[in-house]
């Protein structure tokens, strides 16, 4: 099974154009605390490097594409994201970096919590320690 899961939002677009919505508890997982975005990133710079202990994300690159990586420990796998429309879901637990951001790259990003950096694992070595505190 992917690490990745996709959320694919029904754009309400008409003659005049695109429209995407997002509501929490409905095409959003979760109760949405905080949304965040990522613009004019310099396209050698990447992104990251952490997991979080308990925030549920959705990403979206509403303009522009990056490359996604999720790791969880055992498993490490690449996406290009690259639509307004279809999100990546990222759980708990998730080793995230973000690489290749285009000139016009826009990430944005739905979390479940405000901003803790106490729930940021941001040294690899210990987020793999807690993935196997967390298998028992
Ligand atoms: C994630 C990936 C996809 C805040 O003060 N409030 C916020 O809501 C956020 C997201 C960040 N910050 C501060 C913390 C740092 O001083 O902004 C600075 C840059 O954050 P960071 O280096 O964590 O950014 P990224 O792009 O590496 O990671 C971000 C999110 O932090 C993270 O939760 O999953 O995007």
């Amino acid at each position: 099974m992917s690490l990745f899961k996709y959320i694919d939002i029904k754009p309400l677009g008409d003659d005049r154009g695109d429209l995407i919505s997002l509501e929490a508890n409905q095409n959003i997982p979760f109760s949405i605390k905080r949304v965040y975005y990522i613009f004019n990133t310099e396209q050698l710079a990447s992104r990251g490097f952490h997991a979080h202990k308990k925030l549920k994300q959705v990403a979206f690159c509403i303009k522009g594409q990056c490359n996604f990586i999720l790791d969880d420990g055992s498993e490490r796998e690449v996406a290009l994201l690259d639509s307004p429309n279809k999100g990546i879901l990222i759980e708990q637990m998730l080793w995230r970096e973000m690489h290749d951001f285009s000139h016009d790259c826009i990430l944005m990003i739905v979390a479940s919590e405000h901003y803790d950096e106490s729930d940021y694992l941001r040294d690899y070595d210990h987020f793999i320690k807690e993935v196997n505190l967390d298998k028992g």
